[in-house]
């Protein structure tokens, strides 16, 4: 299994987007009644949660991950992992979350990968974007699956957003930019009442699926216990700009490919975006931006 240390470096790997006139589109995914209903409350409101299984291979890996980010760096919050987590990439990959992305992007997807991550509640400085209000700039439609490893109350760092007719009134009047504009409590409170602001908890397993390109949403800080995650990315084919921390390396994009079904290839990043950097090895020591994430 090849090794995968997550640099924090933000590689700008798109930008721009081609003319999408006189395109073939194919029919978007049928989906069974439980999957169609959280994708009616996902495009009505811009998100929706759940509880999600995974199989023990994934489990596992999640463990090795909660054990390893509890242990290191631990006044900071941090977000990569020693080795790559093949099985929870390959959950990112089924075809299921697939047709769930691509009946809310309305457009062939791609997953852009995943990334698990330690907010800390005894952090005297966190410097993450994510902690602001923000829209995230990787697409016009996107989803996030924000999948909780603890169990996540308002005082373990929730997912907060405003509502949708919210977000959209808020975009506007703040003239909130996608990954560039970061806003306080303060700015959002002139402009949407504590009331619209809503958050997500949910006990361990539990799955967020967000559209934060579409919802003014944050990390809501948390105050009593860390928060312990793994977000999924996907976007339509054509992405405005993507973030490739959550990009493996080219070299286990490959090796998943190797053993997907053709749709799941398709979805897999094209070469020209990912890293073509030699992997590191586990043993590689923590680099001191570990905490600055952007805002995605
Ligand atoms: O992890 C979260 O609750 C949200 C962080 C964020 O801003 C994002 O993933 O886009
Ligand atoms: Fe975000």
């Amino acid at each position: 299994m090849v090794d995968w240390v997550r640099q924090t470096s933000e590689l700008p790997a798109l930008s721009g987007r081609l003319a999408r006139r006189d395109e073939q589109v194919a029919p978007l995914p049928a989906l069974d009644a439980a999957d169609e209903d959280l994708v009616r409350r996902l495009d009505e409101t811009g998100v929706a949660s759940r509880r999600v299984d995974m199989d023990g291979a994934a489990h596992d890996e999640i463990a090795t991950a909660v054990r390893w980010l509890a242990t290191h760096d631990t006044a900071r919050s941090v977000s990569y992992l020693p080795n790559a987590p093949e099985s929870l990439y390959r959950w990112g990959l089924d075809e299921q979350n697939l047709d769930i992305a691509e009946r809310h992007i309305q457009r062939p997807v791609r997953y852009v990968g995943l990334e698990v991550k330690v907010e800390r509640a005894r952090e005297p400085h966190p410097s993450q974007q994510a902690r602001h209000w923000h829209l995230d700039a990787e697409d016009r439609r996107m989803l996030k699956i924000i999948v909780y490893l603890n169990d996540v109350d308002s005082g373990c760092g929730p997912f907060q957003h405003l509502s949708l007719p919210t977000s959209e009134d808020t975009r506007r009047r703040l003239r909130c930019r996608p990954g560039i504009t970061f806003l306080d409590d303060e700015a959002i409170a002139g402009v949407a009442p504590r009331s619209d602001w809503h958050h997500v908890t949910g006990t361990a397993g539990t799955a967020v699926y967000a559209d934060t390109g579409r919802l003014v949403h944050r990390l809501m800080r948390p105050t009593d216990r860390d928060r312990y995650s793994v977000t999924f990315v996907y976007t339509s084919d054509r992405p405005y700009v993507l973030y490739s921390r959550f990009m493996p390396p080219r070299s286990f994009v490959e090796a998943m490919a190797a053993e997907s079904t053709p749709r799941q290839r398709r979805a897999l990043p094209e070469p020209s975006w990912q890293r073509n950097r030699k992997v590191k090895s586990a043993s590689t020591p923590s680099s001191p931006q570990a905490s600055n994430r952007s805002a995605s």
